[in-house]
């Protein structure tokens, strides 16, 4: 029987972390899995995570299941850190979910079941995964235009274009809310409010990934393009992940927020989501949102979390700033500046897939296909080197 089972694919990004961990070359840089890695090299455990870790061991009394839809205060405090106050709790289902990619899925399936004909438009480009998310769970799905043909800025009018013109009202849009990956280009407050009243306009669902709130200017900052659907549309989903904020990736916590338009109606599609649930994974882990949970319940932990959230996103920056200004000294004559404008861990380097076989063959600096660099992956006392190396390939 089994006998008739193909091989399936790797993953192009996962796929890319066995293929370095083979390799032997001490030279080996890995800038393709979004991961942070601080100074050292290393992806490091928060030390406001340590202490909410130290607590929970401490005084933990059971291993019983949570609750269908997770831990009741991780679940305010994702709707605070999310919406702030500026929307009626009564109005928004929050459901705990094991990962970024589990709310999503959640989200799709909850589409799926729920709204049936409704179909998804996805930036083209996207996370590897968006498009085999909502195929899992048969919501069909298409792309709109987001990046300019230079690949180095926002194309408002493609994608405003396309939202318009091949759209029926009741389809959903995924949105990146802030940290677009792969690209790293992001709409401005002012295009995010565009974007809002047409999605208001033609009665589009937002579907809102917000894997990296706080990567980009901060918590707050972030969460523009929450406040700017929400302030036009009365239902919208935000899929959160705290794998790279709180570093708790192998953790799997994550959250989705359905925003309804009244309270009734938001009691009826809590129930829906944990109906889906009980199907698919009962109940989800515990640890990693008690974890959450914990710090966001202690003002000092609260504190530690945003100074080392800060460290990463303003190190993130320090990175683009030294990897632009050391390529200028290898006289490559090719100007990375867009680098600057860009956030997150991700940007596209214009490097074509024959270069970037080559910086991984000849070098052993794995950068995944599309050319997508994780600049959260360099290191300072490395940059020379990756510079000199891709200057070389640039110049061929
Ligand atoms: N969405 C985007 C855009 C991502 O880059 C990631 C990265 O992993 C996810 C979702 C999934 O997050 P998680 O690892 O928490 O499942
Ligand atoms: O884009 C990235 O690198 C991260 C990590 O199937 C990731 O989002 C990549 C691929 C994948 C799951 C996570």
């Amino acid at each position: 029987r089994f006998s008739v089972v193909a091989t399936a694919p790797p993953d192009s990004i996962l796929g890319l972390n066995e293929a370095f961990a083979a390799d032997t070359n001490p030279e080996k840089m890995n800038l393709s899995v979004g991961v942070y890695k601080d100074v050292s090299g290393q992806t490091p455990v928060l030390r406001c995570v340590k202490a909410a870790e130290q607590r929970l061991v401490d005084g933990e009394k059971t291993k019983g299941y949570l609750p269908i839809d997770g831990q009741a205060d991780y679940r305010t405090h994702v709707r605070k850190l999310v919406f702030g106050d500026t929307i009626d709790a009564s109005r928004i289902a929050v459901l705990q979910t094991p990962g970024g990619t589990g709310a999503l899925r959640e989200s799709a399936a909850f589409l799926s079941s729920q709204i049936p004909g409704a179909r998804v438009w996805i930036s083209n480009p996207t996370w590897a995964n968006h498009q085999a998310i909502f195929a899992s769970e048969n919501v069909p799905y298409d792309s709109y235009r987001y990046l300019a043909a230079d690949k180095k800025s926002f194309d408002v009018d493609g994608m405003i274009d396309d939202l318009t013109t091949k759209t029926r009202p009741g389809d959903a849009v995924l949105l990146h809310a802030c940290c677009h990956n792969p690209t790293g280009v992001d709409p401005t407050a002012e295009q995010w409010n565009m974007i809002a009243a047409l999605l208001s306009e033609k009665q589009l669902l937002p579907i809102i990934d917000f894997a990296y709130q706080g990567f980009g200017h901060g918590l707050d900052e972030d969460a523009v393009a929450i406040r700017a659907i929400t302030n036009v549309c009365d239902e919208a989903i935000v899929c959160s992940s705290f794998s790279k904020n709180f570093g708790l990736y192998s953790e799997r916590v994550g959250a989705v927020s359905v925003v309804s338009a009244d309270s009734a109606t938001s009691a009826a599609v809590q129930s829906q989501l944990k109906a889906l649930v009980r199907s698919n994974y009962s109940n989800p882990p515990r640890h990693g949102a008690a974890i959450v949970a914990t710090i966001l319940d202690d003002a000092d932990l609260t504190q530690m979390w945003h100074a080392e959230l800060t460290e990463m996103r303003t190190r993130i920056r320090q990175l683009r700033s030294q990897f632009v200004e050391t390529m200028k000294t290898t006289g490559a004559g090719h100007d990375f500046s867009f680098l600057l404008d860009q956030n997150g861990m991700f940007s596209f380097s214009g490097l074509n897939p024959m270069q970037v076989d080559e910086l991984r063959q000849k070098y052993s600096i794995y950068i995944v296909g599309s050319g997508r660099i994780n600049v959260a992956g360099m290191s300072e006392d490395r940059m020379d080197h990756l510079c000199k190396v891709v200057a070389a390939v640039i110049e061929g």
